[in-house]
């Protein structure tokens, strides 16, 4: 089998033209202001902008734009800068025949210069609440559509489709809703977005019938399509596909391609990796007279703790993070394979383990909520209480970084290092939980 140069798509497709095109012509109109940005549907993934969030945003935009004949571009939610932080992004959307500066991609950093934002109707993919930023000052925001496979946040009722069912990828939502011609390289990004997710379709692991089912439909459409055993694209609906992906050697290859580059972050600082998954929150506290709002992240980061995080390495980046975006709270998920070796003293990979590090900061939400009776000490205990008796995570104090001594920490700070007993609890697990964690009264 020849490495991957096969699969890679020639920069002169349809893919391409319609990413290049869709950009070029709605910053134009985002330029020449009045409401004539107003026919676009702007489609963003989540602002962790995984692999999941950008083939899902680049493949709905293109359904509305190609089959529905509405205009939509999709919208990337991360720096221009910061795509380079996801090795395994690039590879993909290599893959799919984007230049090596992607720069047919729309970010944040092209429309930074728009306040208000120059649109207003939105569609939603692997999230499904829309960020404030796009509300601020744009009174007619409407979501028109929610593609997902998070928890629902019961946002955006009138959107249609609105479509939020568990799965291992929302690409496979999306894949679901393609037609049955699509460009190959739209097809290979989609693919490549639930290989990751599913660990390439890994029996017993994440991906669900509705994810084999999706990559099957659009498989045959990819540039992997020759290197895989026929599929069965005209096989009655009805007909519960075998597992024909799983195993075929063109997916074993491109799910371990695609999971060293995403491991492959040893090259990267402490900054970078709190940046590189991130999510953010504002949760409103009932319990404190007058219901101020604090701002929460979550960082994922694939590392254990002691491989980036010690000798205040932690703490610098997160509090030069925190200061900048605002946060109170910040939670930094690590999810790693302890190193172990065999009796021939190889390495090999060991245990999945999980920790999660938090940071509470006496920022300006909490100064001017004091008087009330809120401070880092009365978070601290809630926060701490809330995650020691869940049940479903089983977090267990860590004092092996000595975080929670404060000691490289502003003052008024506090944090605190678990060990999760559950490894399978990820940040959608536990985004919800800090959430009733902080909100409930
Ligand atoms: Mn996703």
């Amino acid at each position: 089998m020849p490495a991957q140069v096969p699969y890679v798509a020639t920069t002169a497709n349809s893919l391409n033209l319609f990413l290049s095109t869709s950009k070029a012509a709605f910053l134009q109109d985002a330029k020449d202001g009045g409401d004539k940005a107003a026919r676009w549907t702007v489609v963003m993934g989540n602002e962790a902008g995984d692999l999941d969030s950008i083939a899902s945003a680049i493949g709905y935009a293109w359904i509305q734009s190609e089959v529905h004949k509405t205009p939509a571009v999709p919208l990337i939610q991360v720096e221009r800068a910061d795509l380079a932080l996801r090795a395994e992004n690039l590879h993909a959307l290599k893959l799919a025949g984007l230049s090596e500066s992607n720069e047919e991609l729309l970010t944040l950093t092209e429309i930074s210069e728009f306040a208000p934002f120059p649109a207003y109707k939105f569609g939603l993919v692997d999230h499904n609440r829309l960020a404030e930023r796009y509300q601020v000052d744009n009174p007619h925001a409407t979501v028109t559509a929610i593609i997902d496979h998070h928890q629902d946040e019961e946002q955006h009722t009138e959107a249609s489709p609105r479509i939020i069912t568990a799965c291992g990828s929302c690409a496979s939502h999306v894949s679901a809703l393609c037609p049955r011609e699509l460009p190959e390289e739209l097809a290979t990004l989609l693919l490549a977005a639930i290989v990751i997710d599913t660990d390439g379709f890994k029996p017993d692991g994440k991906a669900t019938q509705l994810d084999r089912d999706a990559a099957n439909h659009i498989a045959v459409k990819s540039t992997l399509a020759r290197y895989l055993p026929p599929l069965s694209a005209l096989a009655p609906i009805d007909f519960k596909i075998p597992d024909v992906l799983y195993g075929s050697q063109a997916i074993i290859e491109l799910t371990q391609t695609l999971s060293d580059k995403k491991l492959d972050v040893s090259h990267l600082s402490a900054y970078d990796l709190i940046r590189r998954d991130y999510k953010e929150y504002t949760h409103p506290l009932a319990w404190v007279t007058g219901s101020p709002s604090i701002k929460a992240g979550l960082s994922t980061v694939p590392l254990g703790l002691k491989d980036w995080a010690d000798d205040g390495r932690l703490e610098d980046a997160a509090v030069k993070w925190m200061e900048q975006r605002g946060l109170t709270i910040l939670g930094v998920l690590t999810t790693f394979h302890e190193a172990k070796s065999n009796i021939l003293g190889k390495s090999t990979k060991g245990k999945h383990r999980r920790e999660m590090a938090w940071i509470i900061l006496a920022g300006p939400q909490i100064a001017s909520a004091q008087i009330e009776g809120l401070s880092t000490d009365v978070l601290a205990s809630r926060l701490w209480a809330g995650l020691e008796k869940d049940s479903e995570i089983q977090a267990e104090r860590s004092k092996k970084l000595g975080l929670e001594k404060g000691g490289k920490l502003p003052p008024q700070a506090k944090a605190m290092v678990y060990k999760q007993g559950n490894a399978h609890a990820t940040r959608k697990a536990i985004a919800p939980l800090v959430k009733s964690i902080l909100e409930v009264e």
